[in-house]
């Protein structure tokens, strides 16, 4: 799943494609290098990011769905908002990659009277303070029990069990330990019976860990990336779609052997 911010302050690539044209442009060199899906987000979800209204967030993203009605993959969208959600399912999107996993009003019923997929993420509190100590007495275990409580609602609300994903949303209230954790686990989580993906790319803790900027965290995400898809990711959310389908075609060539 490649990553498409339209949004100035995104903790990555905040701001180059807040133009549609150079949105657009950026999506098909994603898809021209393997994605199998686009994630289009209208606000930043990092830490002390300025909340933007509904209709700011459509502006952005509603361009660039239309440009991308034809696109040969799905096409996400990353947003909170029921009302963005039945927009974009109006403008082409056929999955909804939701941070607060369909909490929001109506989120639930925006997605249930759709087809598309969806993704639940796990986050422990609001962006703004998140990343302010959280603390878990066994952060696997309590993400897990958040990620099937949702599922079960979803089914619930009338959402089929095929149609979704679920996230441990890797440094949403989470130290860089829990986050090790997690990846370390990843695989506990597909006993849900649903598929799993992974964001690792560009991530603080790959800063950490690295003691990179951001700008240099190339290596350290496609690592991370590989990591999971070997921990039991399904699909991994990804800036740099091409150096992590490399890193995987060799990781599958040496299992097809
Ligand atoms: C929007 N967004 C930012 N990081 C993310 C992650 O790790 N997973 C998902 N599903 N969405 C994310």
């Amino acid at each position: 799943m490649g990553v498409v911010n339209v949004t100035p302050d995104s903790f990555s690539d905040g701001g180059q494609y807040l133009d549609p044209a150079a949105a657009l442009a950026h999506a098909r060199q994603l898809l021209a290098e393997g994605a199998d899906v686009i994630d289009i987000g209208g606000e930043s979800t990092r830490p002390g990011a300025a909340p933007v209204s509904e209709d700011a967030e459509l502006a952005r993203i509603l361009p660039l769905l239309e440009a991308l009605r034809d696109a040969p993959v799905p096409i996400s969208v990353d947003t909170r908002r029921a009302r963005v959600m039945r927009e974009a399912l109006l403008a082409g999107a056929s999955m909804i990659n939701d941070v607060e996993a369909l909490e929001s009003p109506g989120a639930l019923d925006a997605v249930a009277a759709s087809d598309c997929a969806i993704c639940l993420m796990h986050k422990k509190g609001d962006p703004a303070t998140m990343q302010r100590d959280p603390q878990y007495a066994d952060v696997v275990a309590e993400v897990k029990e958040y990620l099937a409580a949702r599922i079960a609602a979803a089914e619930q609300a009338g959402i089929a069990r095929d149609r979704i994903v679920i996230d441990p949303g890797f440094g949403f209230g989470k130290t860089p330990a829990h986050n090790l954790d997690l990846l370390r686990r990843l695989d506990e989580f597909r006993s849900l019976g649903v598929a799993v993906a992974a964001g690792w790319s560009r991530k603080s803790t790959l800063g950490v860990i690295t003691g990179k900027p951001v700008a240099e965290r190339l290596a350290a995400s496609v690592a991370a990336s590989l990591l999971a898809a070997q921990h039991g990711a399904h699909i991994l959310r990804v800036h740099d779609v091409a150096e992590t389908k490399d890193a995987l075609a060799v990781w599958q060539a040496l299992r097809a052997r």
